[in-house]
């Protein structure tokens, strides 16, 4: 007898757009995965990936049962071992090393899947506690942590990021994002592309920064060629037109913003002319982004990751919203808004319209470079010293959890070579690839379709006010395990408590902390409230895991239930019954109660940040000048069909032609003797590696383009078909010891590099392997 189809809707965890996906299965088999039309936020949009979740699980490469290595290098032998004796394995190397060296010898990495997965967003905190170490790094220092930072100075919070109304703005400008390959980023919006030529199509302008004609701005009104690394010098400029030409207009959201008249001064130095020749953009072209921006009835800045991973990314990130307060467009329809998550977020509690506020206090810092921790995280350049230079105090075991540091994090063969030496590493991993291979244990989630899903986060960068959650498509294997429970054993571990505590009783504890939180919070719709009865509520029917606590989350958020108070309130039983998703309704203004700084206000000011413009300023001049001689810098760029390192594996993903090639523009070519489809050298101050050119007006002359997170041909690794494909990865030429001062942020782009022709030199390439099409293992 054959079994029937069955049909199920789930949210793609691959990126951030949050596509609604319905899935068909035939027993335990997935026979197709197309978009869910009634989805209520994506209405049938698929970008190439999400079905590819098929492919993924199916994968033979997936890591289906714990591995233990048993010895080194190219002579390791990885054995598949049941639950039990993969944790004592890990107690047995990581018990002594904290003995012997205490908490902060481990070091935790945290990866980017980790924001796109119930499991480890709601219990990632289990596992800190457990192993109780301040050495908490992750790849936010490689990404969006200058964004953060400034959102949290001007707003009060870290995650009051202001994002473009994108369905109601009449003028977009778009800087270093291209959301037709990435799918929008701190911007939760399916279909993104589809919006922006929704815009277009009635009457409205789209205008996009960015040193490469991409994709998205091919379909933009307007492209501004802007040299790398000069965002903040830009966005300056525009402001300083704005308070020169009169055209400052604060509208309905003055009334809550402080700081103009400290900001007018600080702005001086950068006219247009002065900062022209460092952006590549002539004076008049700035001023007339700013009365565009200024003339349009509704218009937002939009900038992501171009302006964050750079050595001005906070500064360039706080200029954005100035640019979007300074123009009246700040929480309102058509502006940068703020969304109301509905599982809460830290500007949904608390009191409404003030706070603690974000600091940037000295507390901890890195023991190499006395970087300091941010939001609690250590800048992630600073991983590889901390573990490489000798001395008391260094890293010596590493926890990994969903995250592949040798790929995407700066000076990558010294991350390489130094988890070689360390005495303890695991990693939780759906694959044995550039950093698990240094693993000493791993310990496999299930595959995407096996869990349980709902966007914690993702929910609060979201263009419309939504809520979805999905349960699991598919059972779990049998040897699988939920990843949070993973998480929890593997904290209670690191804690001391053993290796064969029961995990319910551990969920139980974790949970009653979170209920025991909610109800002693002021302003907590369950405040005062007797903790052992929720519990005992969220726990009917025998539910438990993320499950439960997604239940919590919604129904003390801003549109719950309140566990009876506000009966037609959301809970997780009303989302359950909406498999296509709950909408909310369109973003709405939020100011003042958004706000958590200690006035109360909007801070447009905030000291940091004016500080930092001296430094700015000392830079004027050097771009130019870099260029003038001749100078390229490196950037990266994404493509629709990959996602960071780990989607490589999937065959329709990465067949045809070559992705990791070096975009060099015809002059450059021209002028260094490079031809296109053969190979270049390309050196930086740490690394060099060799790849196959692609010339290209797309890049602006001067600047070269490579994508990160390829590189599969290391010794050790297990993706077939990646290996097959591996290119070379960019961040052997990343500078790890450059960081944004203000965010701890890596520096991923402007990169100064030289490229030469391969062959003109005897020397060996410094990289192994490289040429884009990949060289076998
Ligand atoms: N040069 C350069 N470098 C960059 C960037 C750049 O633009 N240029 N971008 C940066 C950015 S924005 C980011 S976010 C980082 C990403 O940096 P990382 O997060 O370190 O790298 P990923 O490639 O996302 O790797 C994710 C890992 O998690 C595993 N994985 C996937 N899903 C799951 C899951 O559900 N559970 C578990 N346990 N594991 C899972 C994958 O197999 C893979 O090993 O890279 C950064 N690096
Ligand atoms: N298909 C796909 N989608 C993804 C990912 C992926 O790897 N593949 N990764 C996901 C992740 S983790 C993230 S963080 C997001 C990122 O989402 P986006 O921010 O949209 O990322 P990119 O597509 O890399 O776009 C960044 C753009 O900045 C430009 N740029 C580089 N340097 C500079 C500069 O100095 N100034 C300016 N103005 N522009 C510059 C680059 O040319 C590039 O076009 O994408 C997510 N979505
Ligand atoms: S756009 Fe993102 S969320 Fe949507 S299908 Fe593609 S990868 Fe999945
Ligand atoms: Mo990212």
């Amino acid at each position: 007898m054959t079994a029937a189809a069955l049909t199920s809707f789930r949210t793609c965890p691959l990126c951030e757009a949050t596509c609604g996906l319905e899935v068909t299965t035939v027993g335990d088999r997935v026979t197709r995965i197309r978009g869910d039309r009634d989805d209520v936020f994506s209405h049938g949009y698929l970008c190439p990936k999400g079905s590819t979740l098929r492919q993924l699980h199916e994968d033979p490469d997936r890591i289906r049962r714990p591995l233990v290595r048993r010895g080194l290098g190219a002579a390791a032998r990885w054995d598949e071992v049941g639950w039990d004796e993969a944790y004592a394995e890990i107690e047995r190397r990581l018990g002594p090393v904290i003995e012997t060296h205490g908490r902060d010898s481990v070091a935790v990495y945290l990866g980017n899947p980790n924001a796109h997965n119930l499991a480890l967003m709601l219990y990632g905190r289990a596992l800190l506690r457990g192993t109780g170490t301040a050495r908490l790094f992750s790849a936010s220092t490689v990404d969006q942590m200058p964004k953060q930072v400034a959102a949290g100075l001007m707003f009060g919070t870290a995650i009051t990021v202001a994002v473009p109304d994108v369905d109601h703005t009449d003028h977009l400008v778009v800087i270093g994002a291209n959301p037709f390959d990435s799918n929008g980023s701190l911007l939760t919006a399916p279909d993104l592309p589809g919006r922006l030529q929704a815009l277009r199509a009635r009457g409205g302008r789209l205008v996009v920064i960015d040193p490469r004609r991409t994709r998205t701005a091919e379909e933009a009104d307007e492209h501004v060629a802007l040299r790398p690394g000069t965002d903040a010098l830009l966005l300056a400029a525009v402001a300083h037109t704005l308070f020169d030409e009169g055209l400052v207009e604060l509208g309905p959201a003055g009334r809550w913003v402080s700081g103009v008249a400290e900001l007018r001064p600080a702005l001086d130095r950068f006219t247009p002319e002065a900062v022209a020749a460092d952006c590549a953009v002539p004076a008049a072209t700035i001023r007339r982004l700013a009365r565009e921006l200024a003339g349009a009835p509704r218009a937002a800045v939009y900038g992501r990751i171009g302006t964050c991973t750079q050595e001005f990314g906070t500064t360039a990130s706080w200029l954005v919203d100035v640019l979007n307060t300074l123009t009246g467009n700040l929480d309102r329809r058509g502006g940068a808004m703020f969304p109301r998550p509905a599982a809460g977020s830290p500007n949904t509690e608390g009191t409404p319209g003030r706070g603690r506020g974000f600091r940037l206090a000295p507390g901890r810092t890195t023991r190499v470079r006395a970087l300091p921790a941010v939001l609690g995280e250590l800048p992630v350049a600073a991983l590889a010293e901390e573990i490489d230079t000798p001395g008391d105090g260094r890293v010596r075991a590493l926890i990994s959890v969903a995250g592949n540091p040798v790929a995407s994090t700066p000076h990558s063969e010294r991350l390489d070579r130094a988890l070689a030496t360390l005495d303890c590493v695991v990693s939780v991993d759906l694959y044995r690839n550039e950093t698990s291979r240094h693993a000493h244990v791993i310990l496999p989630p299930p595959s995407p379709l096996a869990r349980e899903h709902f966007d914690v986060l993702l929910y609060r960068l979201a263009v419309r006010n939504v809520a979805n959650y999905s349960p699991p498509t598919l059972p779990l294997g049998p040897d699988e395990r939920p990843e949070w429970e993973i998480l929890l054993r593997l904290g209670a571990l690191a804690a001391g408590e053993g290796t064969d505590l029961d995990v319910a009783h551990l969920d139980d504890r974790f949970l009653a902390g979170l209920v025991q939180h909610a109800t002693a919070t002021t302003g907590s719709p369950v405040e005062g409230l007797d903790p052992d009865t929720l519990v005992a509520e969220l726990s009917r029917s025998g539910r438990r895991g993320p499950a439960r606590i997604v239940d919590l989350l919604l129904r003390t958020g801003p549109f719950g239930d309140a566990f009876g108070s506000r009966p037609d309130g959301l809970r997780l039983d009303v989302l359950l019954e909406a498999p296509h998703g709950v909408d909310l309704g369109p973003l709405e203004p939020r100011l003042p109660e958004v706000l958590r700084t200690p006035s109360g206000t909007v801070e447009l000011a905030p000291a940091a940040l004016v500080d930092d413009l001296d430094r700015l300023a000392s830079r004027l001049g050097g771009f130019a000048a870099h260029a003038a001689a001749g100078g390229l810098v490196l950037i990266g760029r994404r493509d629709l069909r990959s996602n960071n390192s780990w989607m490589h594996n999937v065959d329709v993903l990465v067949k045809g032609r070559p992705r990791c090639t070096l975009q060099v523009h015809p002059s450059d070519a021209a002028r260094l003797g490079l031809l296109d489809g053969g190979p270049a050298r390309v050196s930086s101050r740490v690394g060099a590696l060799d790849a196959a050119v692609e010339v290209t007006d797309r890049v602006m002359a001067g600047v070269v383009s490579l994508p990160h997170g390829w590189g599969h041909d290391r010794p050790g690794s297990s993706m077939e078909v990646a290996a097959r494909h591996a290119g070379v990865n960019s961040n052997i030429l990343t500078d790890d010891q450059v960081v944004d001062p203000l965010s701890g942020n890596g520096v991923l782009s402007g990169i100064p590099v030289t490229v030469s022709p391969v062959g003109d030199r005897a020397d060996p390439p410094a990289a192994a392997g490289a040429a884009a099409t990949g060289a076998p293992r």
